[in-house]
């Protein structure tokens, strides 16, 4: 051990008795055993229960947790993060650090965890070598074994081996792990995610021949379409005479290379291969590489790797994999699971891997740190590109100023060196792997710059990202955060020399990302601009039961922790249960590899695929009119190469009768024809639509009926056929509406401006709406006027609504007039005085209407929430669905469940009672939810929402977009909404389904 400096507070050693780095691989016993990790040579599992206790600083752990195995301790299982099983507190920050910045000094009173455990050694062999490997260890850890020092490391997310032979008895062993909470480490570790600690990957141990293989690395690259250069090297433990060193390149068909060598270290093979298919995301084609390592006849040892032919490299500034041009549409992924945060098992992270591929996701950037070394093994065989970072990230710094003050002090260079090496030398293998990075939001300086030279050396052939050499002085592409559309057209019109990528955009927190189809404009127009990640795959909730069973997902500030970022961890396209967002089905449809386009007349499917022809993949083209579906043709897309149009079969036109004010519009859908494993039959992978004729107001039924109209006091009372209207002739209010004696309104509909407020508009609400109050306009009446004629009745109301404190609002006024088929036109006007003008959320009317009406059918935009600037996964339709279906579950409650575009909106009941809601001159923005918008507002976590007796109705002429100002773009122009005069209208019409007919 380290004498006078604690380990943990010394960035100069990294790590003690650790194993020099190597490529990730299971040592096999033969070519027939399986490959998996269970089946390794010598395989003990040191997964499952360890005795564990926490102590609150190191220097209070007694030194005989090293020496005895305590059996009365609490038993936890492995691999875990401690506080993910109730031991000290989740703390959340963005970049803060936990502890006072004294670099490389961490608190006395860092959390100190002991690990113990028994395992034997069935039949240990004095003439193997025993590795004890961890594949993440958060933060610093030392390992004990049978009360003697092993060694120590740190590097939470990298992979750490000891060689453990000369520790081993056949019979109970006794390992004790040491694991701090926080080390010197900590200062570049410090990740937008929770600070949590703990073995959290997997412990094992494996045993190897006394002279095993060490470590191998191959490099493919293209030569001609056909032609490709495959070099391997092996590197045995030590130097021999006698052993043989034998490869097999190979898949079920064939066998496309083999070789053997014969004596000493290392061994170099090269071969050109032809008739082989090479390697790409959309199809990952492996083949089995098995290294064996004989003597003899005999077999000392396999390993095998699933290998993708392919090559990456820039060419004339352009990202080129296989001599192909391709464009990344990615996201950002961060391990996470709701109950165990980053000690997810593989299956989850598989299971995120194919949600990526089934909604369109070709690439993913593993931000920002290694993931288990299976990660990419899969991303391999699922076929994503991935940029694989390393472990970095010192973001903390920048709340003192000067970010770079570390990554810019040669006294962390070991450190900063230690975590690309490592990295790069287990991965290296990886055909998905097509960029190394350096790490995330360090700032700049020497020890970047010796990464980079250290990554270039150890792997010439990859290009390497860092967003934080602003400039790509010194690293292979250029890369930006959060750029706005604008700038990235910019860098698209100019290009850099070097390729460029903006390797996060979109930020997912709350409702959103908006704005999506326009920054995916500018990436589809620019050859320059080669990747796109959103920011964030998945929200970091933290599941959690609250005292009546249901369950919700906490997260920064409910553990009591201080300071914390709240929410912003809470920004993913997936839900902390791994469901899509509304935003990711955003993604996925902008993201398609089919699009279409419609020009006088003629419709196209052009393939956005980049290296294959389209597969398992048909047109189904519906022809609608007034939403429902008239004609349909179906087109194969099968064999449609990258980049080629086709014009296809549309359905059989029919004769649109221009007075007739219908609507009609081509809705392009492609389905998988075939289940895939991220996709099953029937799939919906793209979709667009193309109206053929303007927007038309949805026609109404028009029976004139009895009609009176009456003054009784304070009332007027207006019969119009079976509906009774009652308005309030002092404030103007609809008091009632009913038909047939059952009540269709809870509450009457109100002018507003404001909605429960959306993360992604939490700056607006910050400097604008929270100051200007707009969230408590007060409305006052002015006057209240009707005038009534035999066949319809106007009531005219004055309002002006402004908030408390100031002197600006809008004088406003609302206009009903009740006909004599029974609708009530309902006009809504506002004039602004007063000095604000800036945006506001909405403008529209807000009703309620009781929860009986469960029902909603509606011509509008669906099947999904959409928003005005986030509606790529919707169309234009027919569709059915409840009040209780209608919400997005947030897992922060904010505003959700739009539906944009309605032509009606109609709320019925089980005795087939409606209310319909139309559209007049413009279409409208209408959502129905079973709770409040002041419930939404106050409500912080989504238990907390319980169903109201009514259920409010929110009719929007102008609703804002969502933009991603959560830490983006703010919402576009063409998608705000201004304090400014306006005047808009729509229908009421109660019915029942016999008077319909
Ligand atoms: C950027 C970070 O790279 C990412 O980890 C995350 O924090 C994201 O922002 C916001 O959710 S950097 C930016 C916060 C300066």
């Amino acid at each position: 051990m380290w004498e006078g400096i604690n380990p943990w507070e010394n960035p100069n050693i990294t790590g003690e008795n650790r194993l020099p780095p190597h490529a990730y691989f299971v040592p096999l016993s033969s070519r027939e055993v399986p490959p998996t990790r269970k089946s390794a040579s010598g395989f003990i599992d040191l997964n499952g229960n360890w005795k564990f206790k926490l102590y609150p600083s190191p220097f209070s752990v007694p030194s005989s947790s090293i020496t005895e195995y305590d059996p009365r301790l609490n038993t936890v299982s492995v691999p875990h993060m401690w506080q993910f099983d109730g031991y000290g507190t989740l703390q959340y920050t963005d970049e803060g650090y936990p502890f006072p910045i004294d670099p490389p000094n961490i608190p006395s009173q860092t959390p100190t965890a002991i690990y113990q455990k028994k395992f034997d050694v069935d039949g240990l062999d004095p003439n193997r070598r025993y590795i004890l490997r961890f594949d993440g260890v958060e933060s610093y850890f030392d390992v004990h074994i049978n009360g003697r020092y092993v060694g120590f490391s740190k590097g939470s997310r990298l992979s750490a081996e000891f060689d453990i032979t000369n520790f081993l008895l056949e019979k109970d062993n006794f390992i004790c792990v040491k694991v701090l909470q926080y080390s010197d480490a900590t200062y570049i570790e410090d990740q937008d995610m929770w600070w949590a600690s703990g073995i959290f990957r997997d412990v094992w141990i494996v045993s190897r021949p006394e002279v095993h293989i060490f470590d191998f690395r191959l490099v493919t690259s293209y030569l001609a379409s056909n032609k490709c250069d495959f070099s391997l090297e092996v590197d045995l433990s030590d130097h021999t005479g006698s052993l043989t060193v034998e490869w097999e390149l190979s898949d079920d068909a064939k066998v496309l290379a083999k070789d053997r060598m014969k004596a000493g270290k290392q061994f170099r093979f090269h071969r050109i291969l032809s008739d082989f298919t090479w390697w790409n995301p959309e199809k990952p084609k492996l083949y089995s590489l098995f290294i064996s390592l004989k003597h003899g006849g005999e077999t000392l040892e396999v390993i095998h790797h699933r290998v993708g032919l392919r090559d990456i490299r820039i060419v004339n500034g352009e990202l080129r994999l296989n001599n192909n041009y391709f464009k990344m549409h990615g996201v950002n992924r961060h391990d996470h699971d709701p109950k165990k945060g980053r000690a997810i098992d593989i299956e989850t992270a598989a299971q995120d891997l194919l949600l990526m591929k089934a909604n369109n996701i070709n690439s993913v950037r593993t931000s920002h740190y290694p993931n288990d070394p299976r990660f990419y093994e899969l991303c391999d065989e699922m076929g994503l590109l991935v940029i694989a970072e390393t472990d970095l990230e010192s973001h903390g710094f920048a709340n003192v100023g000067e970010l770079s003050r570390i990554t810019d002090d040669p006294d962390w260079e070991i450190s900063y060196v230690d975590r690309i090496e490592r990295h790069i030398i287990a991965q290296r293998n990886h055909a998905s792997i097509i960029m190394w990075s350096l790490g995330n939001e360090s700032g700049f300086g020497c020890n970047i710059v010796s990464m980079y030279k250290v990554a270039k050396g150890l792997d010439p052939t990859r290009p390497v990202h860092y967003e934080e050499d602003r400039n790509a002085d010194v690293v292979d592409v250029v890369s930006t955060m959060y750029s706005r559309v604008s700038q990235m057209h910019d860098f698209g019109e100019y290009p850099h020399p070097k390729p460029r990528i903006i390797c996060e955009y979109g930020h997912a927190m709350g409702n959103g990302p908006g704005g999506l189809a326009e920054y995916q404009q500018v990436f589809n127009k620019y050859r320059h601009i080669q990747g796109h990640f959103v920011w964030e795959w998945i929200d970091h909730g933290v599941e959690s039961k609250d005292s009546n069973g249901r369950i919700f997902y906490k997260y920064g500030g409910d553990f009591g922790d201080y300071p914390n970022n709240s929410n912003f961890c809470i920004d993913g396209l997936v839900f902390p249960w791994r469901t899509p967002s509304p935003g990711l089905l955003e993604y996925k449809f902008l993201i398609a590899p089919v699009e279409f386009s419609y020009e006088n007349g003629k419709l196209y499917a052009k393939s956005r695929q980049w290296f294959e022809p389209l597969e398992d993949l048909c047109a189904h083209i519906e022809l609608t009119r007034n939403g429902y579906v008239v004609a349909t043709s179906d087109s194969n897309l099968n064999g449609l190469q990258p980049g080629e149009s086709i014009l296809l079969e549309t359905p059989q036109k029919f004769e649109l009768d221009n007075d007739s004010q219908e609507e009609a519009s081509l809705t392009c859908k492609v389905f998988a024809t075939a289940n895939t494993p991220f996709r099953k039959h029937g799939d919906l992978v793209a979709l667009s639509q193309f109206p053929l004729t303007d927007y038309s107001p949805a026609k109404r039924k028009n029976h004139r009926r009895y009609f009176s109209c009456n003054r009784v006091n304070n009332e007027l009372i207006i019969h119009s056929g079976k509906a009774r209207y009652i308005f309030d002739l002092v404030t103007g209010d609809l008091t009632s509406l009913s038909i047939e004696h059952t009540e269709l309104i809870e509450q009457s509909p109100k002018i507003t401006f404001w909605h429960s407020l959306i993360d992604n508009h939490q700056q607006e609400f910050d400097s604008l709406w929270s100051p200007s109050y707009l969230d408590v306009c007060q409305e006052s009446v002015q006057s209240v006027d009707y005038r009534s004629t035999n066949n319809h009745c106007t009531i005219h109301v004055k309002t002006r609504i402004a908030p408390p404190s100031l002197d600006f609002g809008m004088r406003c006024a609302y206009t009903w007039t009740v006909h004599d088929n029974g609708e009530a036109v309902v006009r809504v006007e506002g004039n602004p005085y007063g000095s604000y003008d800036e945006i506001i959320p909405r403008i529209g009317v807000r009703l309620a209407v009781p929860s009986s009406f469960q029902n909603i059918n509606y011509y509008g935009r669906g099947p999904g929430e959409n928003y005005p600037d986030s509606k790529a996964a919707s169309y234009l339709g027919r569709f059915s669905t409840t009040v209780r279906e209608l919400p997005t579950p947030y897992v922060v409650p904010q505003d959700n469940g739009n539906r944009g575009e309605i032509r009606v909106f109609t709320l019925s009941n089980e005795e087939g009672t409606k209310l319909s809601i139309f559209a007049n001159e413009t279409p409208l923005n209408v959502r129905a939810l079973p709770y409040s918008d002041k419930q939404l507002s106050e409500a912080t976590h989504m238990n907390e929402l319980e169903e109201e007796d009514s259920i409010e109705v929110n009719i929007d002429a102008q609703l804002l977009g969502l933009g991603s100002n959560s830490w983006g773009s703010e919402v576009l122009d063409a998608y705000r909404v201004r304090f400014a005069p306006f005047s808009h209208t729509f229908s009421l019409q109660p019915s029942q389904s016999d008077t319909e007919k």
